[in-house]
């Protein structure tokens, strides 16, 4: 089981990233996510061996208001994956990914981190291309162009991100779970 936490200001399109790439769908209409809220997935990748993995994902969505600091926080407790999402009509959100990523890689420091411009079908794009490989290039996480509208680079983004959270954990051994589970477990 591996838990994946979506990040990133408010209306950037994490919802609608995760919703794309659970159930295929995608909604013009835009209702702030309030708190959390996750999904599941079971996911088939294969490896760089060749090797057939199957895996279940947790995805958590956070509210990417400001209001949700404290929650957030917890709520990133454990995860082995993180997906910071910008918007690329909107640059203070393209801004904003530097302090998503210390804040996030604090928390969970081995963590598999992909950067996602999203929102590329649109017409009025203001973050270009070289600002996001420039990111990729100076926090050494991962980085894809998507759009959450058009199902552009969804499965691809996260296919890899479940591929290398695989790699790391067969390298580092699994990890313990420190997450809001860990007060029931203590209890066992
Ligand atoms: N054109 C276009 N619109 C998008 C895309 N992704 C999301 N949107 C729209 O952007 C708005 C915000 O999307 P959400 O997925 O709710 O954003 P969020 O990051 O979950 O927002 P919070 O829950 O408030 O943090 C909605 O109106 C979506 O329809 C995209 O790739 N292309
Ligand atoms: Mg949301």
């Amino acid at each position: 089981m591996f838990k994946l936490v979506a990040l990133g200001d408010g209306a950037v399109g994490k919802t609608s990233c995760i919703k794309q790439y659970t159930e295929g769908s995608f909604s013009e209409r835009y209702i702030a996510t309030i708190g959390t809220t996750f999904a599941l997935k079971t996911v088939d990748v294969t490896m760089p061996d060749g090797n057939r993995v199957t895996a279940r994902v947790v995805l958590w969505d956070l509210a990417g208001q400001p209001t949700y600091n404290e929650l957030r926080r917890r709520y990133m407790a454990g995860a082995t994956m993180a997906i910071i999402v910008y918007d690329v009509t909107r640059p203070q959100t393209f801004l904003d990914v530097g302090e998503w990523f210390t804040k996030f890689i604090t928390v969970c420091p081995n963590a598999v981190v992909s950067v996602v411009a999203n929102k590329i079908d649109r017409q009025d794009r203001l973050v270009p291309p070289a600002a996001g490989q420039m990111i990729q290039q100076w926090l050494d996480v991962l980085h894809y162009e998507t759009s959450a509208k058009t199902g552009e680079n969804i499965n691809e983004l996260f296919t890899e991100l479940v591929t290398r959270a695989i790699e790391k954990q067969r390298q580092l051994g699994p990890i313990a779970a420190d997450g809001p589970s860990k007060p029931f477990k203590l209890g066992v």
